[in-house]
Order: structure tokens, then sequence, then C-alpha cells
């Protein structure tokens, strides 16, 4: 990016400063200096992107339809009829992509394998042409010193698959789908996360009619839903350690994070009930292996129907958790029985530009806390963390996004908070390497770290770019 490298460029300012006859600290990689937030020694600094939300190329190579082509495409789901047909066209462009990931000195990728491309109809005969895509991808990050973490569902399920998620041989077919991929990509990648935001593919499709497919189903059947999106990560895991026997295996969740709203005991205490109780149908059952007593009395005759060997898959060990982390939620300690109460935003409270991206930065250290406090998972991965900013590309080229800077600023230093009380943090994805896909809101709101002209697909960095370069080469917050 630079004329002269950091290194050169921090001896050259010590010595200035020396003939000043001042002495700075010199803040340089792996350093420790006074009042500076480094992080621990080995922390992974990378970006995440989505295979929906970024690659285009919907029907290259022999890819067939997942929901989300098909809801994309049904008039007045999301902004002015945009779908990812094209995107960010990165099936074709992802050289370039790696380039930009080289340029911020990033050590690792958070990328995800489209189902469809691989089974193009999520089962029986695998489609080879899909793998040889990925294996290019990922052959040309290792080139590139950039390790790859890959999430085998973001979404995308094959449009083909009987009944999708209401269907128990779905989560079946995710396993089979999750132990070849390991098989075939175990000598180029050694971190897998089986799904992504279980809530996502569960309850914002099949019960709220919001994401694909689009179904409002009653409470007995949506439980059921979810049940199999936890079954099919269970499943995933144990056919990725079947397949893989040396990679690490984790999930990227987007548990509720509940934030003290005074940071004592009380409170903290009710956040800790609240992180339990508030993700019992997915992290919960994930990390004890079961159901919470609390939940499946709360569902009553419309809890899930588990059946034998279920919730060992489902509390299969993990070797981390990924925690997508982006808003708070505030709660605080009452009388009630379960102990707390959820506090209501007040019309006033700071967003980013999406109108669900309430501003709290103090989420990221809580959303640890909570996790390593409740469960003791092994390692955490901050697998996304980001947000949307109204970006304006100037008259001389320059995206000057102040917001985005401040978002991401603030949130490292409440994750430099968790790292140095010692909670176990191995990393950061940052959402998103590029401006991409942005579901039911098309291509109006903008997550990149690099702006994207969707017109040419030129790809400019923003200044968070410019930051988050810096970031890295220091391991530190700046
Ligand atoms: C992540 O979800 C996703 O993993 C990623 O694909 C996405 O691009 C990124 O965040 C940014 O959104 O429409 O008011 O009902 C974050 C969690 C859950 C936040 C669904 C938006 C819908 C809000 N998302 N939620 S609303």
């Amino acid at each position: 990016m630079k004329g002269i490298t950091r290194r050169q460029f921090g001896k050259a300012a010590a010595a200035a400063a020396a003939l000043a006859g001042v002495s700075l600290p010199e803040i340089s990689r792996g350093q420790q200096a006074p009042g500076v937030r480094q992080f621990p020694p080995g922390f992974v600094w990378g970006c995440a992107t989505a295979a929906y939300q970024i690659e285009g190329a919907v029907k290259d190579d022999g890819r067939k339809p997942s929901v989300w082509d098909v809801y994309s495409h049904i008039p007045g789901k999301t902004f002015n009829g945009d779908t990812g047909d094209v995107a960010d066209d990165s099936y074709h462009l992802y050289k370039e992509d790696v380039r930009l990931l080289k340029n911020l000195g990033a050590g690792a990728y958070r990328m995800s394998i489209s189902w469809s491309r691989v089974f193009p109809e999520g089962k029986g005969a695998p489609n080879p042409l899909g793998l040889d895509h990925y294996k290019r991808v990922l052959d040309e990050l290792l080139a590139n010193s950039i390790t790859p973490y890959v999430t085998l569902f973001h979404w995308d399920l094959p449009d083909a698959l009987p009944g999708g998620w209401q269907s128990r041989s779905t989560s079946m077919a995710f396993g089979d789908y999750a132990g070849y991929v390991a098989r075939e990509l175990q000598d180029r990648v050694q971190h897998f996360m089986t799904t992504n935001e279980f809530v996502c593919f569960t309850d914002l499709g099949y019960r709220f009619a919001h994401f694909a497919p689009g179904m409002s189903l009653p409470p007995r059947e949506a439980n059921q839903v979810r049940h199999h999106g936890i079954l099919a990560h269970g499943l995933g895991v144990q056919a990725i350690r079947a397949n893989a026997p040396r990679a690490q295996v984790g999930l990227a969740e987007n548990a509720n994070v509940y934030v003290p709203v005074i940071e004592d005991e009380r409170n903290i205490e009710a956040a800790r009930r609240a992180t339990r109780d508030g993700n019992a149908p997915f992290l919960t059952a994930l990390m004890e292996g079961n159901y919470p007593q609390s939940y499946l009395e709360r569902e009553g005759a419309n809890a899930p129907h588990v059946e034998p060997g279920d919730m060992k898959a489902i509390g299969s060990r993990l070797d981390f958790v990924g925690l997508n982390v982006y808003t708070p939620t505030y709660v605080r300690a009452d009388a009630s029985p379960r102990g707390y109460a959820i506090e209501t935003y007040p019309s006033s409270y700071p967003k980013m530009a999406s109108p669900w991206l309430y501003l709290g930065p103090e989420c990221i250290y809580w959303a640890v806390r909570n996790v390593c406090d409740l469960w003791k998972p092994a390692a955490i991965y901050i697998t996304e963390n980001g947000c949307s900013a109204d970006d304006v590309v100037t008259p001389d080229g320059r995206i000057e996004d102040t917001d985005r800077v401040m978002y991401l600023r603030n949130h490292l230093t409440h994750l430099h908070r968790a790292t140095s009380e010692g909670y176990p943090v191995k990393g950061y994805f940052l959402w998103s390497l590029l401006d991409n896909f942005e579901w039911l809101d098309g291509y109006s709101k903008r997550f990149g770290i690099h702006y994207v002209d969707f017109a040419t697909e030129k790809r400019i960095p923003k200044l968070s770019a410019e930051w988050y370069c810096e970031v890295i080469a220091r391991n530190a917050v700046v």
C-alpha cells in the first residue's frame, strides 16, 4: 500500500525522534507499549463474506438454484427487486478479492461454500466442477499465505431438497454434504464452520415469512424446523470429524447478546441467565447437549420432536464457537421467575445505516464473556462484526466512512477488554471484505470496507480498509 515498509517507517520515525531529543514509543507488530490496546500474539485478523452475497455466476458450471435465488426473484421481496445473480461477480473476480485481503495484510478469510454448486440437487451425485472452483479460490488464498475458514452453509439451501428445513432428511443431506466437502478439501482447509446463524434460516424463513423461503408455519412446525437446523449442525460436526480428522470444527452463530444495563453483580447475573434462556433453542442446546427445561416447558405441546441420538449429535464437542456480533440487548435483574427483564430502546438510541443495527460496542465483550462464563468453550472467534453506512464516493474518489471506523474501533476496544481479561478469543473476522448482496436490502445497504461500484464491479478501499490495515499491522486498536 505504501512506498516504504512499516518497519522502515518505524525506524525512520524513531531516528527522527532521537535527533529531536525525545523518545517515542516504537509501536510496531508484537510490541507492547503503555496505553496501547494490543491483542495477544498470533491473534487472527480476517474478513468475512458469504457465497450468495458475493459470487454471482448463479448458473455457471452446473450450479442450480438455492432458496435465495428463488426468493429474491419473487417480485416485492427484496429492495428494488435486487438478486444475487451477479452480486460482486467474485466467482470470476476472486483473484482480485484475494488481492484486497493481501493488501490489508489479513491473515485469514472466512468464506462460504454454495451447497448447490457442489450438490446441485442438494444430494445425490456431486458436481465436481462446483468444488473445483473452491479449490482454485483456496489455492489462491494459500499462495498468498491467507488461512481459509470455511462456512458450509450460509442460508443458500438447494431449492431441490424436498420440504427444505421442514424435512429431517435435509439435516441428513447436510451431514453428507459436509462430510464430502471436508474430505475433499482437508488438504487445503483446517477450519470449518457448519452453519451460519440458525435463527435466520429457521425462524426468519419458516416462522416469520421474512427470509427465504418465506413461510409462516405454526409454532410446532416452526420449532421442528429449528430442531432440523441444529441437528444438521450436529451431523455436520460428526461428518467433518469422520472425514477430516485434523480439522478444527465450529460454527458461526448470532447468539442474542445480553448486556447488563449496569455492570454490577445482579445485572451481570441477569445477563448470564438471559443468554442461556434467550438462546435456548440454538446455542444453549448445542453447548449443553439438551434443550433447557424452561424452553421445553414454555413450548409445551409445541416442543420439537427429538429422536434418539439427536441431542448427542447436537451437543458434539466443538473446537471453537464463532460469534457473529452486531448489536446489544440490554437486560436488568428483576424479581420475575426468570430473573431478568429486557429493556426497550428509546427512540433516540443511535443506529447505524440498517434499522436493526443499534450501536452498542460493549456487546462484543459481553458476547464473549457470557458464552465463556456459561459454557467455557475451548476457543472463541468473532466470525462477523461490522456495520452498514451510507457510503458516498467523493469527487476525488475517496470513501470517508468515519462512522464505520468509529463502530469498528469501539468494538475492537471492547474486544480487547475480553482478551486482556483472559477470555480465549483467537481471532476476528470483519463483515465484510466488500459491499455485497445484503439479502432483503439488496444492494442498498453497504457493509464492506471496500466499496463496490455494482455497475462496473470496481472495488475501492474505503477509509475503514486503510484503518483496518493499520490495526492488523500493529495487532492493536488504532
Ligand atoms: C449477518 O446477520 C449475516 O450473517 C450476513 O450474511 C449479513 O450480511 C450481515 O449480518 C449484515 O446484515 O430485517 O429487521 O428483521 C446479522 C443478523 C439477523 C441482522 C436478521 C438482520 C434481520 C433484521 N441479522 N436481521 S429485520
